[in-house]
């Protein structure tokens, strides 16, 4: 079983479209050390380390020739997997956290269950499909490999909002916060699988 003190893990990934490598300590303090490539997709994944207290190393060579599609899903999927790795059985965990997060004129709500189940529900619209140069519908892309991938049952709702950097800002800030409780030990139940099956492997 995976002790609570080392919740670490490392992924590297590559395919032909992109190559990336990715270490997360769940129990760490928010420092992240994060190059994609994408300048706006970085600004986000450092607000998923700092509001998780994740740390995170990221370093993504994609076909940014092409556009950022690949190399955002793909960091998904690697941040997935290897949150999911060194989540291990699940042990001891609080498993479930919503929030709402304001930011400005902006409110976003999170709700998430470290189910292993991976499901995402996504009730966010933007109101232009790019933020500088970045592809609004990326947002979503990257929460749904990060839920496949790490086992996470995940809501994502834009209750009001008007800036589109603020609306994804506030996804990946609510995200992050609500991960951070749901993934943090329990005190109660340090050592139980808070579920009544016995198991949250999916
Ligand atoms: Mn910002």
């Amino acid at each position: 079983m995976t002790s609570v003190s080392t919740r670490e893990a490392k992924v590297e990934r590559t395919t032909k479209e992109t190559s990336i490598a990715v270490s997360v300590n769940l129990d760490g303090t928010g420092a992240f050390n994060i190059a994609t490539g994408v300048g706006f997709f970085d600004h986000m994944l450092e607000q998923l380390s700092r509001h998780s207290l994740i740390d995170m190393d990221i370093k993504a060579n994609g076909d940014l020739h092409i556009d950022d599609h690949h190399t955002v899903e793909d960091t998904g999927i690697a941040i997935g997997q290897a949150i999911a790795k060194a989540l291990g059985e699940r042990r001891g965990i609080n498993r479930y956290a919503s929030l709402d997060l304001a930011m400005d004129e902006t409110l976003t709500r999170a709700a998430l269950d470290v189910s292993g189940r991976p499901y995402l529900v996504w009730h966010v619209k933007f109101s232009a499909p790019k933020i500088g140069t970045f592809d609004t519908e990326l947002v979503r892309e990257f929460f749904h490999a990060l839920a496949q991938n790490a086992g996470i049952t995940l809501h994502v709702a834009n209750l009001y909002g008007e800036n589109n950097h603020h609306i994804a800002e506030t996804c990946f800030k609510a995200v992050a916060r609500t991960l951070r409780h749901a993934i943090e030990t329990d005190p109660r139940q340090k050592d139980a699988i808070p579920s009544t099956k016995g198991s949250l492997k999916g």
